[in-house]
């Protein structure tokens, strides 16, 4: 057995370990709304009982914040896509040793800010084959998959015009990271690649239109979650959406 085989078969080991709470990433394009998203669905979740925690990738745990100090700079970008997806693979595989498995186990909720299907989308648009791709992610985390992802689907235009109103209204000067100033048409290309990842995955998968209020985004994406769950969150199917906010406040 080969090195990496050897250490993928550890990780899909690893990965059978009982889960006890339930792990939702959330995927789409630069300004999609993920973060603002995760936020919402953070507070509904423990309006109704339970504990989730947020993370993000890449980072979330001491070690992938440092590799993500270094892809989003640029620094790395001379070694190649390739290299940049060995390097989100290596960070990932920390964050799930270090934070996703342990919370799970403990019985919180995961809720992820993008995850492996963005080294998909993002390093497979730049040209990574994609049989590298999946020998990476097996050794990066085994068979460690999200139980649900919410894929929130915006025009590259709304999104980074939402990105650059951000920035405008912060004050900061902060520069566009290294994958905001890719072309419109790369930006095109990944949004095309995400929906087809969600329609080749249409169980692990929910698609959002992105598109509209952030109110309206939030209760599509809690629909959606209820539908998932509906044992966790204690009902047979999605309710009316009047029932709905008397009972969750909101
Ligand atoms: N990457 C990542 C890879 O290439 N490979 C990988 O494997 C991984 C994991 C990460 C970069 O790394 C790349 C992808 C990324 O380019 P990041 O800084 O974490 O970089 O970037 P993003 O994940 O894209 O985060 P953003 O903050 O840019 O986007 P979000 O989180 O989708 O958007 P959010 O919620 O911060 O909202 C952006 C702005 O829009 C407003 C918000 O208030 C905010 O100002 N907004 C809305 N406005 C109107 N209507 C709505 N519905 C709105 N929702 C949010």
């Amino acid at each position: 057995m080969r090195d990496e085989e050897r250490v993928g078969a550890t990780r899909e080991a690893l990965s059978e370990l009982p889960r006890q709470g339930r792990f939702i990433t959330f995927e789409g394009g630069e300004g999609a709304g993920k973060s603002t998203q995760i936020s919402r669905l953070k507070d509904r979740l423990n309006a109704a009982g339970i504990s989730a925690i947020v993370t993000r990738e890449p980072g979330g745990s001491p070690t992938a914040e440092t590799i993500r100090e270094l892809l989003l700079s640029g620094k790395v970008k001379p070694l190649g896509a390739e290299m940049e997806a060995v390097m989100f693979a290596a960070a990932r595989a920390d964050h799930v040793d270090e934070k996703i498995r342990p919370a799970l186990a403990s019985g919180d909720w995961v809720l992820c800010d993008r995850f492996a299907d963005s080294t998909r989308v993002y390093q497979g648009e730049a040209g990574v084959d994609p049989a590298f791709l999946d020998r990476l992610e097996a050794v990066a985390v085994g068979g460690y998959r999200p139980d649900m992802t919410v894929l929130i689907d915006v025009s590259p235009d709304v999104g980074l015009s939402r990105v650059a109103a951000r920035s405008g209204a912060s004050g900061s000067s902060s520069d566009p990271d290294r994958f905001e100033t890719d072309t419109k048409e790369v930006h095109m290309r990944r949004r095309q690649l995400f929906l087809d990842l969600a329609a080749s995955e249409p169980s692990r998968f929910a698609v959002i239109d992105g598109g509209t209020s952030a109110d309206a985004v939030a209760n599509e994406i809690w629909q959606a979650v209820r539908a998932r769950f509906p044992v966790d969150l204690g009902h047979a199917g999605p309710a009316a959406p009047d029932a709905r906010r008397d009972r969750i406040g909101g």
